[in-house]
């Protein structure tokens, strides 16, 4: 089991690969998608109308030669490329809408993970969803007041309607005709993930890379009027199944299953790890489930860590954790000290 440390596109600086190091990660899970910027990235619900953002990279695929200078830089540091976390709303919106451009955006997401695979890439993290994550608050509720991320749905309107134009809570067409997305049933939603899976995994086993799903954040019954597909720790075994590949795998998020309602989530990491379909963890505290709960520091919280990395050694795996969010800690590097302390805490149970 290795530690590593999740960077965001704009956070992928020398210092950044230097700040990894020093806390003691080996490798790396980088952000491609341009959303949390700044110094101190900050994970709000955003605009409702905008969501985290206007993507501009329609047709602008990663190309094999931007991926090697990136691993290059990287291991210039000393540190691995284990994995990448996301899609571009731009690259998919239509696979995840099933619009106009979904057989030629399928095409494109072939090629991308032939260009991860020859940039030697080992998983791809993805999040199969419509509203993607939204709903949350930052509240100063954290130990010591740290400002932190709250869900209580008695505060947000889960119906609250998805414009046009927006896909995973990024907007790709600002120029969009008026109007809002319409409703996705749940068993709509997963032919459209089956599709996906169908297309993309043969591609995937080819090159050595592997797709590894993250679950719905908050993990509702429907948010903004869509389905959402893993809100129950089982099924992500259901996904699994759906087109078996040992190209499918799990972007395991502690922090997403100890939200469910319902469910075990020591079980549920056990029998995962178990069978070898963790790609890579999150890990991340909380108190509380849905309808309400709140983002905690890694060693407070619902979750028992130790007993999870505990599991995790037991069943010998061999991918990499990395720590979520945290609240953020009060001093000028608010992201950075949360970071630090999570990666401190994590380091510790791992040795
Ligand atoms: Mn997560």
């Amino acid at each position: 089991m290795k530690l590593g440390l999740g960077l965001y596109r704009q956070s992928l600086t020398p210092d950044n690969f230097r700040f990894a190091q020093q806390c003691g990660a080996t490798h790396l899970v980088v952000h491609l998608v341009d959303y949390f910027g700044g110094a101190n990235p900050q994970l709000t619900r955003g605009d409702d109308r905008r969501g985290w953002g206007t993507t501009q990279n329609q047709g602008k695929l990663w190309a094999v030669e931007e991926l090697v200078a990136l691993r290059k830089q990287i291991e210039g540091h000393g540190l691995v490329w284990e994995a990448i976390e996301n899609f571009d709303p731009a690259h998919w919106h239509d696979v995840l809408l099933d619009g106009p451009k979904k057989k030629a955006q399928l095409e494109d997401l072939k090629i991308l993970i032939r260009n991860i695979g020859k940039a030697g890439i080992p998983v791809m993290g993805y999040n199969f969803s419509i509203a993607g994550v939204w709903g949350w608050t930052k509240q100063s509720v954290g130990r010591g007041e740290a400002p932190s991320l709250v869900f209580d749905a008695r505060d947000v309107d889960l119906d609250m309607p998805m414009p046009n134009g927006m896909a995973w809570n990024m907007t790709y067409d600002p120029n969009a005709t008026e109007g809002n997305v319409p409703s996705v049933s749940n068993e709509e939603l997963w032919q459209r993930l089956e599709v996906f899976l169908a297309t993309i995994l043969p591609v995937a086993e080819e090159c050595g890379v592997r797709l590894a799903a993250h679950p719905d954040d908050p993990p509702v019954e429907t948010l903004r009027g869509h389905a959402r597909l893993v809100n129950h720790p089982d099924k992500f075994q259901t996904l699994l199944d759906l087109v078996p590949s040992p190209a499918s795998a799990i972007e395991y998020c502690l922090g997403t299953v100890q939200e469910m309602a319902e469910g075990d989530l020591y079980a549920n990491i056990d029998a995962l790890s178990k069978a070898n379909k963790v790609g890579y963890v999150h890990a991340r505290n909380v108190r509380g489930k849905v309808p309400q709960y709140k983002e905690v520091f890694i060693d407070e919280g619902d979750i028992d860590m130790k007993r999870v990395i505990q599991i995790l050694k037991n069943n010998n795996f061999d991918g990499v954790v990395i720590p979520d969010h945290t609240p953020e800690v009060s001093c000028s590097a608010p992201w950075h000290a949360g970071m630090a302390h999570a990666m401190g805490y994590l380091k510790a149970l791992i040795d």
